[in-house]
């Protein structure tokens, strides 16, 4: 052993595959570019190579990872890694049973495993801490490395299951490394959402191979991905996620800033929507595009100030709104999901699911049958896209529903109702590996109210929830790079209460109620007076 298998790195843990070399490059190559730009651990995985072959080889890739003080595990064949010596083996389900390598190979050498379900973490529990070393948690995301995969891609989501599932069945000793799909597009990403729900630990690592193996300039890959992988901040927008009081003061500033930035607010939203959604972002001062046109969304995205709000109300094609989402991810600029009748439906489960898994969201907004389904708390199905559960649902209940959604997603959000919660599970946007979100949990996330008693007239016009969507996208779309996201959600939470309150005084029916708040949403905005406003703001 090169180093005692306690203090192995798993930080960056390059898995080699010799049939995606590119022109020019061997195998040696690459791994010694990686290992020579922060490479941690080294496995090779070679599924077509002869027995002779892969022993040399092996050889040589030990004697180069050893010049590093670096690890190499050998996959799946055990002859392998016994005749050359190797400092570990990782095997799969479906590879020789674990407690029989455990035997060949001796307590020292580290032994790894593939993972993809949870009931596959209380085996390992039971085993102990003299089995397994760590995990391979995949298929995070799709692939075409790995051939005949059986497991579908479990995202973020699936991973954090993992993770807890370790936790929760008390095998804290063992490590875990995330693989498949892993890019420098989404690694940032994975780390900050891939959380046990203790708050107690992390990922370990990011394993990969086409990252790498099948680059033409391995080494500038491998610094991308050592810079990612050592980073302390996910920046995913380009303003602040730091914490606040959000006093009326905070929420003025917002607004003047929304006035001067005039931000464009694209909407992918449902057709009921549409109309009213465009005319209340006018009313705040912003621009709105009523666009799922996938071929301009690049275009949209990089425009400074530009927000995007996602209403699956009606549903555009996935592949529409996945490359939305990149787009405005990679341009850090803001998008806020509405997740319209979550649960009421399996296509609209399984779509809302699929948005969450492929992006990074700055705010959830949906009501409390959604919120609750996205949650988990509850098991209830909702009845129908307006319905609310017949539970006898909390305050409590709620705000912890809010709060655990934050803390899944790494985001802001907002559970709509007669009050408004709103919790942030951004955590300032700090990434690390392995300690997790230093034991804060779902219930410690700040979490806000925003209360101005009953507006039962909300109810009776359409769109009114969605509109909030096209609220919180303008106040955020419009902050300037030092302006606080926290700010602009509670911000126009209460803007869109107060304005609905002050509507509702003045309306005669449900017909005039519809223009009346957007006169209102436009006074109020362009008084900028939150002092005055009638919505209230308190913390749990
Ligand atoms: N194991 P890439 S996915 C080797 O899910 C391997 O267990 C997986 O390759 C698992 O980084 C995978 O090129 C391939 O996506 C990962
Ligand atoms: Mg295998």
């Amino acid at each position: 052993m090169i180093i005692p298998k306690q203090d192995v790195n798993y930080s960056l843990y390059l898995v080699t595959d010799s049939a995606m070399l590119p022109p020019g490059k061997t195998l040696y190559d690459q791994v010694k570019a990686g290992l020579e730009n922060g490479v941690s651990l080294v496995q090779i995985r070679e599924k077509n190579t002869d027995t002779k072959n892969f022993v040399e080889e092996g050889l040589q890739i030990k004697k180069l990872c050893h010049q590093f003080k670096v690890p190499l595990i050998i996959n799946d064949r055990v002859d392998v890694a016994m005749a050359i010596d190797a400092d570990g083996i990782h095997v799969g389900q479906d590879d020789m049973p674990v407690p029989m390598v455990r035997k060949l190979l001796g307590p020292d050498k580290i032994l790894g495993w593939s993972v993809g379900f949870s009931h596959e973490v209380e085996q390992l529990a039971k085993w102990g801490p003299d089995m397994i070393d760590y995990i391979g948690i995949g298929t995070i995301f799709p692939t075409a490395t790995k051939k005949n995969l059986k497991k579908a891609p479990m995202g973020p989501q699936g991973c954090s299951k993992i993770i807890t599932a370790l936790e929760d069945s008390g095998a804290t000793w063992c490590k875990t490394v995330a693989i498949g799909g892993l890019h420098p597009d989404c690694i940032e990403r994975v780390i900050y959402q891939c959380n046990a729900s203790n708050g107690k630990r992390s990922l370990d690592g990011i394993s990969l191979v086409s990252d790498i193996m099948a680059s033409p300039d391995a080494a500038t890959s491998t610094v991308i991905l050592r810079k990612i992988i050592d980073g302390t901040q996910f920046k995913f927008v380009n303003f602040q996620l730091s914490p606040s009081n959000v006093t009326a003061a905070d929420v003025k500033k917002v607004i003047s800033q929304v006035k001067q930035t005039r931000p464009l607010v694209q909407h992918m939203t449902n057709k009921v929507h549409q109309n009213f959604g465009a005319n209340v972002t006018l009313a705040l001062g912003s621009s709105p595009i009523m666009s799922d046109v996938e071929s301009e969304v690049r275009d949209l995205a990089q425009i400074p100030n530009a927000s995007l709000l996602i209403n699956t109300g009606s549903i555009a094609p996935v592949t529409t709104l996945t490359t939305a989402i990149k787009a405005y991810n990679e341009f850090k600029r803001p998008i806020v999901l509405d997740p319209v009748g979550y649960s009421a439906t399996e296509i609209r489960l399984i779509l809302n699911d699929t948005l969450l898994t492929y992006g990074q969201f700055i705010c959830i907004k949906g009501n409390s049958s959604e919120i609750l389904a996205l949650s988990g708390l509850t098991s209830s199905k909702m009845k129908g896209v307006d319905a609310t559960s017949t539970e006898a649902v909390t305050k409590e209940l709620l705000a912890l529903a809010t709060q655990t959604v934050a803390y899944k997603y790494r985001t802001y959000v907002v559970c709509t109702g007669e009050t408004d919660f709103i919790a942030d599970g951004t955590l300032s946007g700090k990434l690390s590996l392995s300690t997790g979100t230093d034991d804060i949990t779902a219930k410690d996330l700040p979490c806000y109210l925003v209360e101005n008693g009953p507006i039962p007239i909300m109810g009776d016009i359409t769109a009114s929830g969605c509109s909030l969507g096209s609220t919180i996208a303008s106040l955020l779309g419009g902050l300037n790079e030092d302006g606080i996201a926290i700010d602009a959600i509670v911000g126009a939470v209460q803007l869109y209460k107060s304005a609905g309150k002050l509507a509702s005084t003045r309306a005669r029916g449900s017909g005039s109620f519809h223009v009346e708040l957007i006169d209102a949403l436009y006074q109020l905005f362009n008084e900028n007076k939150p002092e005055e406003w009638t919505a209230k703001v308190r913390r749990l």
